[in-house]
């Protein structure tokens, strides 16, 4: 029984409102998660399959009943068959959101999204070089045509250093189109194909480069470019930035291309006016998962929470308007969200809730629909029950913003002060710590807990998704949270006026730290296994992290999952992800639960990446 709710979040406002939750019998994640116990003990080793009719089949973990499935399908060939689908699923998340982003630009070019605009001319001249075009409308076709490449690389793999480019090649894992890789591992784990548990995962871990340096990188790129690249700024993070006198929408979901235009549409003087009118003192907007990342790093709009917070955010009682699009939306919100005045509103033609009052979203008429959207949570405001009203009053200050373009500014013009003071030793090393939250895990326990020993270690911590969210709303990215670290990377921060935890935006823009870190091994002239870094998801659950994770370590980072992935069911894959990845991609998973014993496994495997490279502990 998990009763008490400090065994459910560290966070003190949802601590306030699983109380309220639980006194009026309003049903959470934790609840569900409590009624699914135990939970299914194949399901957890990952030795189930139902890829064909002949099953479902199961394989007895403790060797006295099946050893095979119906086809003779062993456990390794099971465990990596499902892991290979749960990357193309996470890699298929990521790579549609690119996907939309590029065609958004496509219209945005040839004039047919009339709302959006281009607000970095600097960048889209970049990517026009580095594509060999000299025209928007080719580098928008080059893009588009990234994802269904048939043959050849696509173009941000070659942003790789040279040795990690020629293990890919040697490997036979240099990405294709990210399409195409999808496809290839539906069909590979398909009743009678690839049967070779090794064979499986090198495609899982080219899939993965497809997201990680393809669809997902594509999305960032562009998105800086329509939107603008992110530069440092202050805003605020948690419950409290709900306004108890204006009209509240929450943007929840992916994608900026919602969020943005939502934003435009509260600033709007005839929307304000009619709030005003309403009864209202205004519009306050506010956002959920990586929405909120999107909009924090380019507009300043303050974190509501993060994952886990979303439905205790309905809960509230204050929330006219929780404006959806895709991932990382639970169905259970449709419900929670009956029990109180708000509306939630779904918007993508791909993501349909129980519960929902859709109102789709389009390029060519985004401005309109998203005023549509506005005025709805508008006029919901007069059916707000006041009674009800409880908004935790917590909120913190945070610092975001974090581009490579903007750390490269705050750093003079170059990566050459961080390349020194790692040198030096100011800064031991670089965690990348990111990923969800999952109620099996005390709720942001495992961030906090692990970005504190890292940075009271000298780490410097680059943070995005969930794990920026836990941080912003425990004031891990202000720059007074400078103190909590070291002595070395305190004095580093302080210089700069910047955090110890740099907020770099949303999951897609982990392909700013891929970026980041090739950045750095070039110029260091090594690969990015050689570099004192460590990648860590405390809490995932999605399967756009375990893609994530794949293209992490393809791309020779040490990676530290906090939530145990289902594949322990195979001895074989789980050795092959723990220690054999390490000889042939110099990086490889390790599983430790512990935050802070997973914080000791990254500090160690940095000070051994400083030795290497002859730079002492
Ligand atoms: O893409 S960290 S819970 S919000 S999957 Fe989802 Fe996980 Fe949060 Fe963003 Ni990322
Ligand atoms: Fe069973 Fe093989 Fe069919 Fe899977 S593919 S359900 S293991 S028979």
């Amino acid at each position: 029984m998990i009763n008490d709710v400090r065994s459910k979040s560290i966070d003190l406002a949802c601590q306030e409102m699983l109380r309220a939750c639980e006194k009026a019998g309003l049903e959470t994640a934790w609840d569900r998660l409590e009624k699914q116990q135990p939970q299914c003990g194949f399901g957890e080793l990952g030795i189930c399959c139902r890829n064909c009719n002949m099953g479902p089949c199961r394989i007895d973990p403790f060797g006295e009943g099946a050893s095979a499935g119906v086809c003779g399908a062993t456990a390794d060939i099971i465990v990596a068959r499902n892991l290979l689908r749960s990357i193309a699923a996470g890699a298929a998340a990521h790579s549609d959101h690119g996907r939309d982003v590029a065609h958004a630009f496509q219209l945005i070019v040839e004039g047919k999204a009339p709302s959006y605009g281009i607000k970095d001319q600097e960048k889209l001249d970049r990517l026009m070089k580095e594509y060999g075009v000299d025209s928007p409308a080719l580098l928008a076709a080059a893009i588009l045509n990234e994802f269904g490449k048939q043959d050849g690389p696509i173009q941000f793999t070659r942003r790789v250093p040279p040795q990690r480019l020629d293990l890919w090649k040697k490997l036979g894992i240099d990405p294709r189109g990210v399409d195409r890789e999808i496809v290839e591992c539906l069909h590979r784990t398909h009743m009678g194909v690839d049967n070779d548990y090794v064979n499986l995962i090198l495609h899982g871990l080219r899939t993965s480069i497809a997201d990680g340096w393809g669809g997902s990188m594509i999305a960032t790129e562009l998105q800086d470019v329509i939107f603008g690249t992110p530069k440092p700024l202050f805003s605020e993070a948690n419950m409290g930035v709900l306004d108890p006198e204006k009209v509240n929408i929450i943007i929840h979901g992916h994608e900026p291309l919602l969020s943005e235009m939502i934003i435009a549409a509260a600033l709007d003087p005839d929307m304000i006016d009619l709030a005003r009118n309403e009864g209202a003192k205004g519009i306050n907007l506010a956002g959920i998962c990586c929405t909120a990342n999107e909009a924090l790093m380019r507009q300043g709009v303050p974190i509501a929470g993060n994952f886990l917070s979303q439905e205790l955010i309905v809960a509230t009682g204050a929330v006219e308007a929780m404006v959806v699009d895709v991932q990382c939306i639970m169905p259970a919100l449709g419900t929670m969200a009956g029990c109180f005045h708000t509306k939630l509103i779904s918007t993508s033609p791909k993501a349909k809730f129980p519960g929902a009052t859709h109102m789709e979203f389009h390029e060519g008429t985004a401005g309109e629909t998203a005023r549509e959207i506005v005025r709805t949570a508008v006029k919901n405001f007069r059916n707000r029950d006041r009674s009800r009203v409880q908004i935790p009053d917590i909120k913190t200050r945070c610092m975001a913003g974090f581009s490579v373009e903007a750390i490269v500014s705050a750093l003079g013009g170059s990566l050459n002060p961080l390349i020194d003071a790692i040198k030096s030793g100011s800064i031991r090393g670089i965690g990348a710590v990111v990923g969800c939250n999952n109620p099996k895990i005390t709720h942001d326990f495992g961030h906090i807990s692990m970005v504190r020993e890292l940075i009271k270690n000298d780490v410097l911590v680059l943070t995005t998704g969930c794990n920026a969210q836990a941080c912003a709303k425990a004031g891990l990215l202000q720059p007074e949270a400078a103190e909590k670290a070291g002595d070395g990377l305190k004095a580093v921060c302080q210089a700069l006026g910047v955090p110890p935890v740099l907020h770099m935006g949303s999951c897609v823009d982990i392909s700013r730290i891929l970026v980041a870190a090739a950045a750095l091994a070039n110029a260091l002239g090594v690969d990015i296994s050689d570099l004192p870094a460590a990648g860590a998801a405390p809490e995932w659950m999605s399967e756009k992290a375990v893609s994530i994770g794949a293209y992490v370590v393809s791309s020779g980072v040490f990676t530290v999952l906090g939530t145990v992935p289902p594949v322990l069911g195979s001895k074989a894959v789980a050795e092959l992800l723990t220690s054999g990845a390490k000889d042939v991609l110099g990086a490889c998973f390790a599983v430790e639960p512990d935050p802070v014993k997973a914080a000791i496994l990254m500090i160690e495997h940095i000070d051994s990446q400083r030795r290497k490279l002859g730079l002492g502990d």
